[in-house]
Order: C-alpha cells, then structure tokens, then sequence
C-alpha cells in the first residue's frame, strides 16, 4: 500500500536513509568520518545532555478536533484515498487503527465521521507554528516530521539547578520508565528529573496556546528520548533514567523499530542475518564495516545499545517547499499539465507567505509501484529566474505567470516519457 505521508516527511525520511550513506565511508576507505564510541568513551552519549522528545497526539485529528470543536467529543477519521491516515483517540477505543482502509475502520466504528485530510496546509501551519513556540524554550529545537520535534534543554537544566540549589529536584514529573526510583544522590537523575518539569512546561504551553497536546520523552540522546516519548499515550510524559537503557533499546522486538534505521538498512541488516536487537549488538564490527563502511558501522552498533551522540540539529526555516499528487485519472500530458500548474498555484501561495524568492524548481515523478514505495523516482530541476516570480509579493500573487507555463512546458518531454498507459 502506497504511504499517504506528506512529501515533506517523505523527503526528511529518505534524507534520514541517505543520512547513513553521507556518513558512511566506503568500505575500503580508513577511518570512520564521524566521532565513534571508541573516541568518546563508553558510550558516546554525554551524560549531561537533556533532550526532550515531543510528539502530538493523533497531529491531523487533532488539527481538525481544534478547527471544528463539535468533532471533539466523536470517532473521527482523517481520510486520504482509501485509507484513515489518523484518528483520534476515541475512534482509537473502537479499534479502528491508523493507516486502516476506510471499509474495515467503517466496519469497526460504523458512526466513524470521516474528514478529508488531503490539505496538508492546516497541519503544516499548526506544525511549524508548534516548533516555533519550542523555539522560545530553546534554540535548539529540530524538528522531525510534522508532528515531532527534539528539544535540547540541557543548558535550562543547567539554570534550572542552579536557581533550585538550596531545594534540589526530588520529584520526577510525569512517568518514570520501568517505574524506576529517582536516586538524588545521582547527579544524571537530578537532571532528567528537572528536564522533566521543563517538559511539562513545554506541554502545557502546547496546550494553553494552540490547543494541542502530545507525548514527550525525557533522556540523555535523542534516541532514546523518542523511544520513550512514546511508552505512556496520549497526552503523558515520560523521563528515562540512564539505569533503565538497556532495558528499553531491548525491549524493542526488530532493528526496524530503531529511529535511524530505516528500510534500505534495514534490508542490509537483514541480508546479514541480523533482525533482533541482540543479533546487532553481538555483531562482530568487522562484519558490519563490510556491508556499511568504518562510520556507519560503528554507529549502528551505538545505536543498538541505546546511544546517540547526534546533535539537535536547529531545522530553521523548511529549505524547500513541495506539494504532490497522483495523478489519478491523468491520461494525457496537457492533463497532467493542467495538474501541474493547479500544484504550481498553491506553492506560489506558499512561498508568497514565505516571503523568500525561490531559485530551483524540481520535478519528481515517482511511478507507482504497490512493493516499493523509493523504487523508480525520477528528477528533473531548473533555475527559476528572478522574472517568473514577479507577481510574488504583489497584490495577485496567485497569478500564475507565462513564463512559469513555459517552465512546465519545458519538462514535457519528461512528463511525456513519464505517462504510460499501463501506469494510468
Ligand atoms: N501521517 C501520514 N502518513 C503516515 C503516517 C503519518 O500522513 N504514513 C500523518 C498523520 C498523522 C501525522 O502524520 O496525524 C503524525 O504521525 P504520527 O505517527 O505521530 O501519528 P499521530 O500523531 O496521528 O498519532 P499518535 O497519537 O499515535 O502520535
Ligand atoms: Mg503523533
Ligand atoms: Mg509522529
């Protein structure tokens, strides 16, 4: 089944992939390219780091539920084509799941009220106006799809003690993964502890000025703050104590279930045998510098033992804008063209807000393909001269202007060689 997620998420997703072949060296080259567990220590984590992990509770639903309060109180659906993307917790209770088709969510809640979620521009909006308002808690706020963002907060962990010196931190807020009891005399629990108020702040200034809430993870990596952000749902919290890592990275059942790896390595991972966590971390590195070069090798074996000496990563404004269709029902190019420039219209809408003059336009064409969803893409770009985005900033910045046409005109021969009747 074709993955409804946004192009934006999908581009974040294949750069999450490609991530690991940046940082991969070939296998013949000499040292790893990045910083490896045996450079930083035991671990590579640095304990004093705090990093809270935030994901929105059932994000499009929730959008909706904010736009249209009568929904709240209902089993509500998104619908993209055929399928719910997402739903809200009470449709949740009736069993109806994300990314089921619409007949067996109908079936499982027949009072299931449907909205269409084929506008991402709510979402988008309320999800870049969420990490703007972590941002006035950190600068370093990254965000990780739509609904998901890490925040470093260790330097306000770091006030945070200081001001409450006389009176230090003895309560976690929210849960303790594995129930875990706060130890004050650890310095790294008196951390996590205090991040852990820090987040319920963060929270609940989610709620109080957009309406939203969500999950988060308190920990000393991003991995593992997104690992645990997601144990207590909806609308909860939970802080990791570093006693307690091992204890989660096992607790996942396959290597897929690791932030990082996605499907490509998925794949590699398994052509070596190796799917439990256990398999990855007996792994000898020799094996696995083979298949993946000094660097990735070495931090895939982090990984599986729970640690991420990443950065977060300030995201700053969305460094391309993109839309998407399926063309469903398109059989011929002036078709398809007809299509392209209603696309074209709503980025000029986009960029307009924006503000900022873009100065390379890409076409991708992906054919469908029900196996794999990465297979067969193809791109095309071109400059945007100054001219074509004149009327941007102007009173009628949605007019598209001809030479734009002659842009689209301009990829024909790809679109041409992209419509194939067996693909229609
Ligand atoms: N999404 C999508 N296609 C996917 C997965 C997700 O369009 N294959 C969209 C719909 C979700 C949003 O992204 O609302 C966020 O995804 P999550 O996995 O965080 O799911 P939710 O936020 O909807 O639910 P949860 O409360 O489980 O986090
Ligand atoms: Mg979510
Ligand atoms: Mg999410």
């Amino acid at each position: 089944m074709r993955s409804l997620r946004d192009s934006e998420d999908e581009a974040e997703e294949e750069e999450e992939e490609a991530g690991w072949l940046c940082r991969a060296e070939s296998p013949s080259s000499g040292r790893p390219a990045v910083p490896c567990s045996k450079t930083l220590g035991r671990s590579g984590n640095s304990p004093s780091r705090v990093i809270v992990h935030i994901d929105m509770d059932c994000f499009y639903a929730q959008v909706e539920m904010i736009r249209n309060p009568e929904l709240r109180n209902k089993p509500l659906g998104i619908q993209q084509k055929y399928i719910v993307v997402t739903c809200n917790y009470e449709a949740r209770k009736f069993g109806v799941t994300k990314l089921m088709l619409i007949k067996d969510a109908r079936e499982k809640c027949p009072q299931l009220v449907l909205v269409s979620g084929e506008d991402l521009t709510p979402y988008r909006e309320m999800s870049y106006k969420a990490t703007e308002l972590l941002e006035e808690f950190s600068p370093k706020v990254e965000r990780l799809g739509f609904d998901e963002n890490y925040i470093d907060v260790t330097e306000l962990v770091d006030k945070k003690l200081q001001e409450d010196r006389e009176t230090p931190e003895v309560l976690v807020c929210g849960h303790v993964y594995n129930d875990q009891k706060l130890n004050v005399n650890d310095w790294a629990h008196t951390r996590i502890a205090a991040g852990s108020h820090i987040a319920s702040d963060i929270r609940a200034a989610l709620y109080n000025r957009l309406g939203l809430t969500g999950c988060a993870g308190i920990a000393s990596n991003k991995l593992l703050a997104k690992l645990v952000s997601g144990t207590h749902k909806p609308n909860q919290q939970t802080a990791l104590l570093h006693d307690s890592q091992s204890h989660l990275i096992n607790s996942l059942d396959h290597v897929k279930r690791i932030p990082g790896i996605g499907c490509k390595t998925n794949k590699r991972l398994e052509s070596l045998g190796l799917s439990r966590i256990s398999d990855l971390q007996a792994c000898p590195v020799t094996l696995l510098e083979k298949e993946f070069g000094s660097s990735a090798a070495h931090r895939l074996q982090m990984l599986s033992h729970g640690e991420d000496d990443s950065p977060v990563a300030p995201s700053g404004p969305p460094q391309s804008i993109s839309d998407e269709d399926s063309f469903k029902k398109c059989s011929t190019v002036s078709e398809v063209k007809m299509k392209m420039e209603e696309r074209l219209k709503n980025l000029l809408i986009r960029i307009a807000k924006d503000g900022r003059s873009p100065h390379t336009l890409r076409l991708t064409i992906r054919q469908f393909s029900p196996t794999n969803k990465w297979f067969n893409r193809e791109s095309r770009q071109c400059p945007i001269p100054p001219h074509i985005i004149q009327n941007i900033g102007t009173d009628n910045p949605f007019l598209l202007p001809p030479p734009a046409c002659d842009k689209i005109n301009a990829f024909c021969p790809f679109v041409q060689q992209s419509v194939r009747p067996s693909l229609l």
